[in-house]
């Protein structure tokens, strides 16, 4: 075996053990809760790519043509001679949009999934070819380190998606601060952020009529069947997600059908009819509560971007 076959095994042993601890804590806990990341295994990250492209999930969408009619904006607010560092960069689609329209003297992926960034990196080193391209395999949330810039290069940060609605408010925070952190005092965040609406609309983007957002959380089920030796029968259950206005969050679970008994990693695990298990919180925020939050991290809204139907929003942070 070569030294890279050697690594891949290692990270792989290394990413199983953690998915096996934190299963078997999650079951053993009241309530019963696995941790979102844990979807976004192969076949997850799929499935969420299909998701984005559903009629009811508004979200991907709407904020891309939000950064399409705004980058020259967003360039304008940043200025020449940036890095721009984005956080959780996936595939960097949207983040083209930026990279076409800044003046950037390096851009930056962050994301926790070796497999994604490389296949990013190459493709964007043979589109924008004259651009520094330095990707960071790291978990956005605890990362510490970036690359070495000049001092004259001003960092902005990139985190679309709303993905910092997974996050609970305190986790959003220690986000922000890290962020705020990481760029420094003269950096700047670009946000995207999924914004409160009426119910239904928000039911129907996480209980779509094909069914894939199902397929995405019922997945977690197929990996701990297949990483963990687990004995799941998917038609025993079934996916549930709903808005908790009070919470103004949508909250996702897997919920058993019936009573029944399950082995995971080798403990059994019972199931009474109707109990759930807790995978995914999408918070939605409004801009009052988004203003309050970033501004305990020591951000500024600066500008922000909607749509027509205000469903979405892209903020530029400045720093305070
Ligand atoms: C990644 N994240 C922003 C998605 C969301 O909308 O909260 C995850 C998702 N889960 C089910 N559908 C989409």
């Amino acid at each position: 075996m070569n030294g890279f076959v050697l690594e891949l095994d290692r990270v792989q042993t290394a990413d199983r053990e953690q998915f096996r601890c934190a299963v078997l804590a999650g079951l053993a806990h009241r309530p019963r809760a696995i941790p979102a990341k844990f979807l976004y295994d192969a076949r997850g990250s799929a499935l969420f790519d299909k998701i984005c492209e559903l009629p009811e999930y508004y979200l991907t969408r709407t904020e891309t043509e939000i950064l399409r009619d705004h980058a020259a904006d967003i360039a304008a607010l940043a200025g020449p001679d940036r890095a721009l560092l984005e956080f959780g960069s996936g595939s960097s689609v949207k983040s083209r949009l930026l990279l076409d329209a800044m003046d950037l003297a390096l851009y930056a992926p962050i994301d926790i999934s070796r497999e994604h960034l490389d296949s990013s990196t190459a493709r964007l080193r043979r589109d924008y070819p004259s651009l520094p391209i330095e990707a960071v395999c790291a978990d956005y949330m605890s990362i510490a380190d970036l690359p070495q810039l000049a001092p004259s290069v001003r960092r902005v940060g990139f985190f679309p998606g709303s993905s910092i609605g997974n996050l609970e408010p305190h986790e959003a925070l220690a986000f922000f601060r890290n962020a705020r952190d990481l760029l420094g005092d003269k950096g700047a965040l670009v946000l995207g952020v999924d914004l409160k609406k009426d119910f239904a609309r928000l039911h129907a983007a996480y209980n779509d009529s094909a069914g894939v957002t199902a397929a995405f959380t019922l997945n977690l089920l197929r990996r701990m069947n297949r990483e963990l030796q687990g004995t799941f029968n998917l038609d025993r259950f079934r996916h549930e997600a709903f808005y908790n206005p009070v919470e103004g969050r949508i909250e996702i679970y897997f919920r058993s059908l019936s009573n029944q008994s399950v082995n995971v990693a080798g403990q059994a695990f019972t199931f009474t009819a109707g109990e759930r298990v807790h995978t995914e919180y999408s918070y939605k925020y409004d801009v009052p509560q988004l203003e309050s939050l970033v501004r305990q991290a020591g951000f500024r809204l600066e500008r922000l971007w909607t749509d027509p139907e205000r469903l979405f929003a892209v903020a530029y942070l400045a720093l305070a």
